[in-house]
């Protein structure tokens, strides 16, 4: 799926700013049809934001169900003869649009981009009211799941089974955008390298509108040089002496892609980045460019103060520069589809990403134990079931489709912390992976394993490329007691080191820590504790030859649901919420500075 750009044929508005906006506290929106009319009782709210904590009221930050947002555009006069499209690239977590009185499109699944062609309803030189109605609701057919508990307070409350706070709206840029009547649809490109020399495998979708109409591309270097070019919708450019995309240096060319008439004039052009580049997995190694790579960074979220979950240009560049003052060369979305703006940033910049679905809290036990949830089986006709497999293949279709060009994605994550030790697990994801593997057979796949799934009882691993571990020794487990931690950690990765000859990434362990809180000695939630732990697990990193990588939890102190084992959210952060580092920071920074 092609992200809207400007080109010499294809013009695009955003229409982030302040919309109306209407909380539906009683449900009756859809039945009384509020998407004919301007929004009863509507107040401003910008996009994009989480709409959560704009307001200092509760009953936004806590509503379980139906918000509406609308707007009024003009469709720019010069757009006549144009298909013009309408695109939400996130809608959390679900979304229905009209324009003006039509519905023109619906989507579930709160952070991948979707899109209606609008060219009947959207009149150049007129205006338009657009409407969405988002809803927050998870159940146990979701990606992810959650469920919806009625309290003995007569409140509606949502049940989620993750550990960050069910933000929702408008968190991404809303698009208006053109292309020809016959358009560039999709592209696909991969990447390969023999030496000194670069192959671009690429693949045109073309949607003509009638008439022959031929696809012709030209790979640019940075400086704009043409280095390769070709004819026919698909094919393969050879560049000799390539420069590749490497972590560290996001060097990218240009695939020009053209739609050409048969009197040889332009009908469409889009461009697309392309970093060249390999990925494998080979032994125990996971090798970029043929080389092993050592995975330095974290897992993050997308998290701000009041912003909640919008994207937002000023704190990526900053969590970038950050990244780069730590000596980070990489991190994962977890737990969830970051905003596209990420990913090119990435690109551009040479950091490498685990790209994760939304696929987390999948394990009953877990959701039972720290969230509070009603016991329940994690896979039943009652709970995550067939329709969650469909939504979860879903969710992986829409992340492939929406990231597949993108050099800097190096792993697919599939799902975080899955109960992944019955057979039912085991049925559930097989079919995905088969699924994933089908879609992108170019890059590695993975999940991150929960604490206690042990290879002993783990039934999934075999089905990945990757050995990915969430561990928590020295705070959910011996907590207090590093020197234990160590013991039990260094047992367990020699385990994995002995079950499955894969590589081992660490992509999550840390602790609470209170920035602030200093002692002498290193108790928990010390800022000091902090960095012994980090310490232990890097002594026993270093003695493991198998471990791949050290993604700390987490970058950020990040917000989440209330509960008694989170005080103003999780704390586990580097940095605080507002990014100031905490004393592990600057240990990490040492650390990794010094490797590299
Ligand atoms: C893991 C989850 C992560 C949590 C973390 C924690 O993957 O989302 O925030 O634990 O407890 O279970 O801090």
């Amino acid at each position: 799926m092609l992200r809207p750009r400007e080109t010499s044929t294809r013009d695009r508005r955003s229409l982030d700013g302040l919309w109306r906006f209407a909380v539906d506290a009683d449900g009756r929106g859809r039945d009384e049809r509020w998407w004919t009319a301007p929004l009863p009782d509507a107040r401003e709210i910008p996009v994009p934001a989480s709409y959560n904590d704009i307001f200092a009221d509760a009953d936004v930050r806590d509503h379980v169900g139906d918000v509406w947002y609308q707007t009024s555009t003009r469709v720019p006069a010069g757009w006549r003869g144009e298909r013009i499209v309408l695109r939400f690239d996130a809608a959390t977590h679900s979304a229905v649009v009209w324009v003006d009185g039509t519905e023109v499109m619906a989507h579930e699944g709160g952070y991948t981009p979707f899109e209606a062609d609008i060219t009947g309803l959207a009149e150049p030189g007129t205006e338009v009211r657009i409407t969405a109605v988002v809803s927050n609701v998870l159940t146990w057919h979701t990606i992810p799941p959650g469920s919806v508990v009625e309290t003995a307070g007569g409140r509606r409350r949502q049940q989620v089974f993750q550990d960050f706070f069910n933000y929702a709206g408008l968190h991404r840029t809303v698009w208006l955008y053109t292309t020809p009547r016959s358009y560039v649809a999709d592209i696909t490109v991969l990447t390969d390298l023999d030496g000194s020399t670069g192959a671009v495998r690429y693949d045109v979708e073309v949607e003509a509108d009638g008439g022959d109409a031929g696809v012709s591309v030209v790979l640019r270097d940075a400086e704009a040089r043409p280095v390769a070019q070709a004819t026919g919708a698909a094919g393969e450019l050879t560049i000799a002496d390539v420069r590749r995309w490497q972590p560290g240096e996001g060097y990218l060319y240009d695939l020009a892609v053209e739609l050409r008439a048969g009197d040889g004039s332009t009908v469409d052009a889009y461009s697309l980045p392309v970093g060249i580049r390999t990925v494998r997995v080979e032994g125990t190694r996971f090798l970029i460019n043929e080389e092993p790579f050592y995975f330095r960074g974290f897992g993050k979220h997308e998290d701000a103060a009041v912003r909640g979950k919008a994207h937002e240009n000023v704190l990526m560049v900053h969590d970038f520069t950050l990244l780069e003052w730590l000596g980070a060369n990489s991190f994962r979305t977890s737990h969830y589809p970051y905003a596209e703006e990420v990913l090119d940033h990435a690109d551009r910049h040479g950091i490498v990403v685990i790209d994760e679905t939304a696929a987390v809290g999948i394990n009953s036990g877990l959701a039972a134990g720290v969230f509070g949830a009603e016991p329940h089986p994690t896979f039943s006709d009652d709970t995550v079931n067939a329709v969650t497999q469909e939504a979860h293949r879903r969710a992986i279709r829409e992340l492939v489709a929406r990231d597949k060009n993108h050099p800097c994605v190096v792993l697919w994550s599939i799902a975080n912390e899955p109960e992944s030790v019955t057979p039912e697990s085991r049925a559930y994801f097989e079919p995905l992976t088969v699924e994933a593997r089908r879609l992108d057979a170019s890059r590695p796949i993975g999940f991150a394993n929960v604490m206690g799934s042990t290879p002993d009882v783990d039934v999934l691993t075999d089905l990945f490329d990757v050995v990915m571990l969430n561990r928590y020794y020295g705070w959910y487990a011996n907590p207090g007691d590093l020197a234990s931690a160590e013991v039990a950690l260094e047992a367990e990765i020699t385990a994995w080191a002995a079950a499955h000859g894969k590589p081992i990434l660490f992509t999550e362990y840390g602790g609470d820590t209170l920035p602030g809180l200093h002692d002498v000695v290193p108790n928990m939630w010390s800022e000091e504790y902090q960095v012994e732990l980090l310490a232990m697990f890097h002594r026993v990193f270093d003695r493991v030859d198998a471990v791949v990588g050290e993604h700390i939890w987490n970058f950020a102190d990040f917000a989440t649901a209330q509960g008694v084992i989170r005080v103003d959210g999780n704390k586990k952060g580097v940095f605080t919420r507002d990014r100031r580092p905490k004393a592990a920071a600057h240990a990490l920074r040492r650390r990794w500075r010094a490797g590299s």
